[in-house]
């Protein structure tokens, strides 16, 4: 018998679980999964690391660790049991397996390999199946993983600490600190959960920033990217130490791009976007990296979520290239008067072309404010 309060109290519970992976098992989703049988848990999991185990893999497992038994029992899962073979084998023929009486899931699993055909799988094999409980919830525990199945990009958020007046450092540079201890801290959650901690290459040059994870614990370390038209990074910078930085340039350039090659950088040229570049008083234009395209790239690698931490500059040809979905603004009580803001975005001359955000959250951490708003043209 399917109650639907019941439902929800324990598809929480999944979700709660799914939560609690948020920095792990990218580019899988992160899933929870909770067995219930006459109304006692009996087995919990979540997805682990990439080519590990899923959610449902682990909760039946923690079923026999418990010495207990899923059949006839009611399985909930955040997402839509899996029906192929990926790294892993189908979830659908474990659970078939354990003979549960029915199994509920948030949203179908919009993977075209799966997209319906596990619940079918399910159901063919005389399992009760339930769609939908707790959907909205679930689906924003991977915005990312969406996005990239069902629009080829990333889910990306743009980070910025800045003063209650926009500001993010003074006309001469200073920006170091705005925002207190907890926005900092949190802002590294945020780059934690991410798959790539994307930048330009004037913060490069002018903070020399590592972009790593530090002041929260996790088990994986996001990649690194820096968007170089020229290629003009040097060799030395902090972001390329200990490899694996990913370069994007509109530039082709043999001698550098192995120069960079022998300190684990990996360089991909993307041709020069189409945009008109705003003039430059020289009149030479610079190269400019078609953005859009190197959305595409990352979600091709399995890039699900893109944390963005650059300047004005880089910060505004992404918010016009609409490649951001998200703004993540710190604010500090504080006014600075003349400074650098937040985006540069050239070429706007009227309020209704300013790019639009809804608010989705706001958080108070320390003695500052965090500010989550969604792009409204998504
Ligand atoms: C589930 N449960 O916990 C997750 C699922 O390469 P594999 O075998 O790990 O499969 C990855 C795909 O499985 C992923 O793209 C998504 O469609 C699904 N993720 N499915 O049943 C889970 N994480
Ligand atoms: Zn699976």
């Amino acid at each position: 018998m399917s109650n639907p309060d019941q439902d929800v109290f324990y598809m929480r519970q999944a979700l709660a679980l799914a939560q609690g992976v948020l920095y792990l098992p990218s580019p899988n989703p992160r899933v929870g999964c909770v067995v219930v049988r006459n109304g006692e848990v009996h087995g919990r999991g979540a997805t682990q690391l990439v080519g590990g185990p899923h959610a449902e893999v682990m909760a039946l497992r923690d079923v026999l660790q418990n010495g207990l038994t899923a059949e006839g029992a009611t399985i909930y899962v955040t997402l839509e049991p899996c029906c192929h073979h990926g790294r892993t084998p189908p979830c659908v023929d474990a659970l078939i397996a354990a003979k549960p009486a029915r199994v509920v899931f948030s949203h179908f699993d919009p993977n075209p390999n799966v997209a319906g055909r596990g619940m079918r799988a399910l159901r063919e094999a005389g399992i009760q199946v339930t769609v939908g409980v707790c959907a909205e919830e679930a689906l924003e525990i991977n915005p990312g993983f969406i996005s990239r199945m069902t629009r080829g990009v990333p889910y990306v958020w743009l980070k910025a600490a800045a003063s209650l007046d926009g500001r993010t450092a003074l006309s001469n540079g200073e920006s170091q600190w705005i925002t207190g201890a907890e926005a900092r801290a949190d802002g590294h959650h945020w780059r934690a959960r991410s798959c790539t901690v994307v930048t330009g290459i004037g913060t490069v040059r002018t903070d020399n920033p590592q972009l790593t994870v530090r002041h929260v614990e996790t088990p994986r370390q996001p990649r690194r990217a820096v968007i170089d038209p020229g290629l003009s990074i040097d060799a030395n910078a902090l972001v390329l130490k200990g490899g694996g930085t990913t370069l994007f340039t509109a530039t082709k350039d043999t001698d550098k791009t192995l120069r960079l090659a022998d300190v684990g950088a990996e360089v991909v040229y993307v041709p020069e976007t189409k945009l008109v570049a705003s003039s430059s008083l020289s009149g030479k234009s610079r190269p400019r990296v078609d953005l859009l395209e190197v959305m595409r790239w990352l979600a091709k690698r399995g890039d699900n979520e893109i944390h963005v931490e650059a300047g004005s500059g880089m910060n505004g040809a992404l918010l016009q290239a609409g490649c951001i979905d998200e703004l993540l603004i710190y604010t500090a009580p504080m006014l600075i008067g003349e400074g650098m803001g937040i985006a540069k975005l050239p070429g706007l001359h009227k309020l209704s072309q300013a790019p639009r955000f809804e608010f989705i959250d706001v958080a108070r951490l320390g003695a500052d404010v965090r500010l989550r708003a969604r792009s409204v043209a998504r």
